[in-house]
C-alpha cells in the first residue's frame, strides 16, 4: 500500500477521533479507484485496531433505494464494525465530538461460519444463527454529509455507532424475514416507515452481497460476527429540532431496540 493510501487514513481516521468535517477525499485525488478507497478503510481500521479497538463485525451500506436517494450513491458498499462503536440496547448514545450524526433502521445478522467465498442465498440462511433489529448511527467525516462512492468507503461506510436488540434463533423468523414492518420512532412519534423487502427485495441479499464482495478481494469475515444489513428507509438527523431524545425501531415478531440520546457538545 502507498504513503499516500495511509496519509488519506490517517486523514479520516483523524477526522473521526477530533469529530471535524473534512474535504471529500476525491476532490484533491480523483484518481482514487473504488480498490483504493477499501484500502484506505482497512487502514483505518487498522489503526483503531492498533489503539485497542476490536473488529466485531460488517455493515453494509446503500442496500435500500431510500437510502441511495439520500446520499446520491448508487452501489451497496460495506464497512467494519469495532467494539467501541456498540452503544447497549436501552443505554445512552452520547453525541459529544460526533459532526453531523443520523440515525436509521436497520436488521442484523449473527454469522456461525467463516465468510471468505461467494454464498448462495440458500448458503447465507444457513450460517446465519440468529438475527435482530438494530440501529445505526452514520456520522460522515466529509462536510455537509456529501460524498461519492469512493470518499463514502474511504470513510469506513460513515459507520459511528450502532445498537442491537434482543436476537431470535433466524428458524423463528426466516419465513417472514422479508414482510416485516419497519417503524421508526423519534420521541414517541413514528417517523420513518418501511419493510424489511426495501433491503435488497430481501435482507439476507445483503449478506450474499457481503460474501461476493469479500471474495473479491480475498478477505475472511469470521465466525461469530454481527453484520447490519443496511438501512431500510432514509436516516434522520438526531440533532433537529430540540435534540432527538430517544429513538426505538420496532418490527414485530422481533424484539424492539431502543437508544436514549444526551445531546452532547
Ligand atoms: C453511507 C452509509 C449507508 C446504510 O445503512 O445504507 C448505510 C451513508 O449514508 O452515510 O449505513
Ligand atoms: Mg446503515
Amino acid at each position: 500500500m502507498t504513503d499516500l493510501l495511509h496519509a488519506l487514513a490517517a486523514t479520516v481516521d483523524d477526522a473521526a477521533r477530533d469529530g471535524r468535517a473534512i474535504p471529500q477525499l476525491s476532490l484533491a485525488h480523483p484518481a482514487l479507484s473504488l480498490p483504493d478507497a477499501y484500502a484506505i478503510q482497512r487502514a483505518s481500521v487498522a489503526r483503531r485496531v492498533q489503539r485497542g479497538e476490536r473488529v466485531i463485525g460488517m455493515k453494509m451500506g446503500l442496500t435500500s433505494h431510500a437510502k441511495m436517494q439520500q446520499v446520491g450513491v448508487h452501489e451497496p458498499i460495506f464497512g467494519h464494525l469495532t467494539d467501541a462503536m456498540l452503544v447497549p440496547h436501552q443505554g445512552t448514545l452520547d453525541l459529544t465530538g460526533l459532526i453531523h450524526p443520523r440515525i436509521e433502521p436497520e436488521l442484523y445478522f449473527i454469522t456461525d461460519a467463516d465468510i471468505a467465498a461467494a454464498l448462495t442465498f440458500e448458503a447465507a440462511s444457513a450460517l446465519i444463527s440468529h438475527v435482530g433489529l438494530a440501529l445505526e448511527i452514520i456520522d460522515s467525516r466529509y462536510e455537509n454529509f456529501k460524498f461519492s462512492l469512493n470518499d463514502v468507503v474511504a470513510d469506513n461506510a460513515s459507520s459511528c455507532r450502532f445498537v442491537v436488540g434482543p436476537k431470535l434463533p433466524l428458524s423463528e423468523v426466516r419465513e417472514r424475514l422479508d414482510a416485516l414492518d419497519m417503524v421508526m420512532s423519534l420521541d414517541g412519534s413514528p417517523r420513518q416507515h418501511g419493510s424489511s423487502a426495501d433491503i435488497l427485495d430481501h435482507p439476507i441479499h445483503s449478506l450474499v452481497a457481503l460474501s461476493q464482495m469479500l471474495a473479491a478481494t480475498g478477505h475472511t469475515l469470521p465466525a461469530g460476527s454481527i453484520v447490519l444489513a443496511g438501512a431500510a428507509t432514509a436516516a434522520e438527523p438526531l440533532r433537529q429540532g430540540e435534540g432527538v431524545r430517544a429513538v426505538q425501531l420496532d418490527a414485530a415478531p422481533l424484539p424492539c431496540v431502543s437508544v436514549n440520546v444526551l445531546a452532547g457538545t
